[in-house]
């Protein structure tokens, strides 16, 4: 029996706003739009059993017209998404700071609807793309919306919001064929690079494991952009946004996103889904890096290039809260379609600074919204309501939904006692921050944005050996990609300012001449960029257990169970679908068949083996699965009955590959495995 969630007690106060607007069509009477109830929802009215179909039926004219118009425009970047709702909590109150309703007291629960997304593909295109993840959040608070319109890259590609639209059409498929999908490994991309070498750092970012992330689940996110926080006594401080994702920050293998982006192009969002519905719930915690308003020229980066981080180690990051999401949407077009994100909803307590690039994303986002969503209106679906009631003089346009009452929509009035009026500072009214600005009417750039390989240098330093040569491999698929051998060589003539052994490598892979320049001077590295630095848990990891009849029963539920009571998510995988039995008759219920998965989409593999009705397909599909999980660099477990499809000298040296026999700690050894996750000194 399939049913709506209107039966499920509301989760937070914006579920309980969202419960009115939802609709259960379970066991109801089909109806027209005008609640006409319909006998025949097979056939048109025709003139005659043969005939033609007739213009009256109201009901075909009606159904097909509303089909027609079941499309709205893609968003013009970040179209393919998918979110889910939360909750945020405050460990720590930042009074001091910010006066912003949801900071104030430790303990506060704040609801938040979150929406993951990827940069440059089609809504249709494929999850796993090396792209930016978008990490848009919206807090429902008590003194209205707050958007936290961020990215899983601290950084961004350029200075000024005016190339933006230069930068997305040199990215999107080319016009003339459009070609490639969802892939900047192409010709006008890599010439926009090159051209425009505000890019670097951000394009270290974008080569590195964090472009390919194994999950959003285990990526962090940030705000970008310099914002601020204003304080009871006015007082600004500058601060900079992170999530933090409890599980650690993980990614994927290049080969192996490839290879999911067919195999399942839904990898993420059905990730997300599972979690959630597993009650494994997605956790971040909130951070804040701060810097006094009196320090802005203190560092050797202008805190206003939106092209640059604030090393961790020089202005640490302080946990303040954490974010949970805990609820799937009931629509997807509703909710997450609908959604309108905007970096200029903000609430008093948090300002905006003078990035040129912040300033420019003002504008761009209700702009564009206007014609996704069809006019000024959609503050009004039910997804983008603010909890707190909004009242002002705003009237009409397309879709209007609530009526307004009264004959008064302007203010200044008498006839309505001037309601509804204004709000005080005190009374909670926002007031823009009074910063002091001077200065000539110019088109230009500061000279303080000039510095465009430092940091992308401080990145490259910080990656260990796996992720540079990581790096390398992306810069040589994505360079090699393209046609142009001028833009091959002006992109490896550019990155040899980040460092010329890595240039070096990427012009010979990609058939241009060495790089002749100088490499930045920065010795400097920051630990907290790396991957390699972050937690590692085994809680939600999915390993496939490969299984046939006559496995070892105390075995198998030996190394299961030890799985299971740490998060472990197990898919058993065999022959056919059904169930498979073991020596002294324990049944397992297989989920997956060799057909139906695929080992990219496992995080490690545990190998039973056993006998099948097609033995010889059988092992020769063990054998495929060990292949692929092998050369990803993932976890293997063997069990005593699989030991004959891993059969070579000197088992204990393998890395990463487990052998139950003689092994009375296989269980653990194995969980530790799959916590470690990669083993990148195998040779492969
Ligand atoms: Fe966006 N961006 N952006 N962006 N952006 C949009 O707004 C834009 C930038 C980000 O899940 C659009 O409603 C400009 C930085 C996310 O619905 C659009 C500039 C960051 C999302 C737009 C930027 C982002 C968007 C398209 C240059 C990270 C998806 C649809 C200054 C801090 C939100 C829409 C969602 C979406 C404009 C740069 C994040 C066109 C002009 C930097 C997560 O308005």
């Amino acid at each position: 029996m399939e049913r709506g969630s209107s039966d499920k007690k509301p989760t937070n106060s914006k579920d309980e706003q969202l419960e009115q607007f939802r609709i259960d069509n379970y066991g109801k009477k089909l109806t027209t739009n005008q609640s006409v109830r319909i006998s025949n929802d097979e056939d048109s009215l025709k003139a005659g059993i043969r005939g033609p179909t007739l213009m009256e039926d109201f009901h075909f004219r009606e159904k097909i017209t509303h089909f027609d118009h079941e499309r709205i425009p893609e968003r013009v970047v970040h179209a393919r998404g998918y979110a889910a709702h939360g909750v945020f909590e405050l460990y720590k109150s930042m009074k001091e700071y910010t006066t912003a309703s949801f900071l104030q007291e430790s303990g506060t629960t704040t609801p938040v609807f979150v929406r993951f997304s990827n940069v440059v593909g089609s809504a249709g295109s494929k999850d796993t793309a090396r792209d930016v993840r978008g990490f848009a959040t919206k807090f429902y608070t008590e003194s209205g919306n707050y958007d936290l319109v961020g990215n899983n890259i601290p950084v961004f590609f350029i200075q000024d919001a005016i190339k933006f639209p230069d930068l997305i059409h040199a990215v999107k498929p080319e016009p003339h064929n459009e070609i490639p999908q969802a892939s900047s490994a192409h010709d006008t991309f890599w010439d926009f690079v090159a051209n425009n070498q505000e890019t670097a750092h951000m394009i270290m970012w974008l080569m590195s494991d964090r472009a390919i992330p194994r999950s959003w689940r285990m990526m962090e996110g940030f705000g970008v952009h310099t914002f601020r926080f204003v304080n009871k006594e006015r007082k600004s401080t500058f601060v900079k946004f992170h999530w933090k994702p409890i599980l650690g920050v993980h990614s994927l293998v290049w080969d192996e996103a490839q290879i999911i982006g067919g195999k399942d192009p839904d990898f993420q969002r059905r990730d997300l889904w599972e979690a959630i519905e597993r009650g494994a719930y997605p956790e971040y915690e909130l951070g804040v890096q701060m810097i006094d308003e009196s320090d802005e020229f203190m560092f050797d980066f202008d805190i206003l290039d939106a092209t640059k981080i604030w090393p961790e180690e020089i202005v640490p990051v302080q946990i303040i809260g954490k974010m949970t999401l805990n609820k799937n949407v009931d629509n997807v077009f509703a909710e997450t379609e609908q959604v309108a994100f905007h970096p200029g909803n903000i609430i008093p307590g948090i300002d905006f600074t003078n990035d040129p690039l912040l300033q420019g994303r003002l504008f761009s986002y209700l702009d564009t919204q206007l014609i996704r969503l069809g006019g000024p209106n959609f503050a009004e679906i039910p997804i983008n309501r603010p909890l707190c009631p909004f009242h002002n003089n705003q009237r009409n346009g397309f879709s209007r939904q609530r009526i307004d009452i009264g004959k008064v929509s302007y203010h200044k009035n008498s006839l309505a006692n001037n309601t509804p009026s204004t709000s005080s500072l005190e009374e909670g009214g926002f007031v823009h921050y009074e910063e002091k600005v001077e200065g000539r009417v110019i088109q230009a750039r500061s000279e303080s944005f000039n510095d465009f390989f430092s940091q992308a240098r401080l990145f490259w330093n910080s990656m260990s050996p796996p992720e540079k040569k990581h790096i390398i491999d992306a810069f040589s698929f994505e360079v090699g990609n393209v046609k142009s051998r001028s833009v091959r060589q002006q992109v490896v003539d550019m990155f040899v300012h980040v460092d010329k052994q890595m240039a070096t490598i990427i012009a010979n892979n990609t058939g241009v001449n060495r790089p002749n320049g100088a490499q930045s001077n920065v010795t400097a590295s920051s630990p907290a960029l790396s991957q390699e630095n972050t937690s590692r848990y085994p809680n939600t990891l999915n390993v496939g257990v490969l299984i046939g009849n006559g496995f070892n029963d105390a075995e198998v539920k030996n190394v299961i169970n030890l799985l299971e009571e740490n998060g472990v998510f197990i898919h058993y995988i065999g022959e056919q679908i059904g169930t498979v039995t073991g020596r002294i008759g324990s049944k397992i219920k297989i989920d997956e068949t060799f057909m139906t998965t695929d080992p990219v989409l496992h995080d490690a593999i545990y190998v039973v083996g056993g006998s099948a009705i097609d033995q010889v397909k059988f092992n020769k599909n063990i054998m495929y699965y060990i292949g692929g999980t092998y050369n990803h660099y993932k976890p293997i477990g063997i069990a005593t009955t699989g030991e004959m499809y891993f059969d070579v000298p000197n088992k204990n040296n393998i890395p990463g590959v487990i052998f139950a026999s003689y092994n009375p700690n296989f269980a653990m050894d194995f969980l530790n495995a799959i916590t470690e996750q990669r083993f990148w000194n195998r040779i492969v």
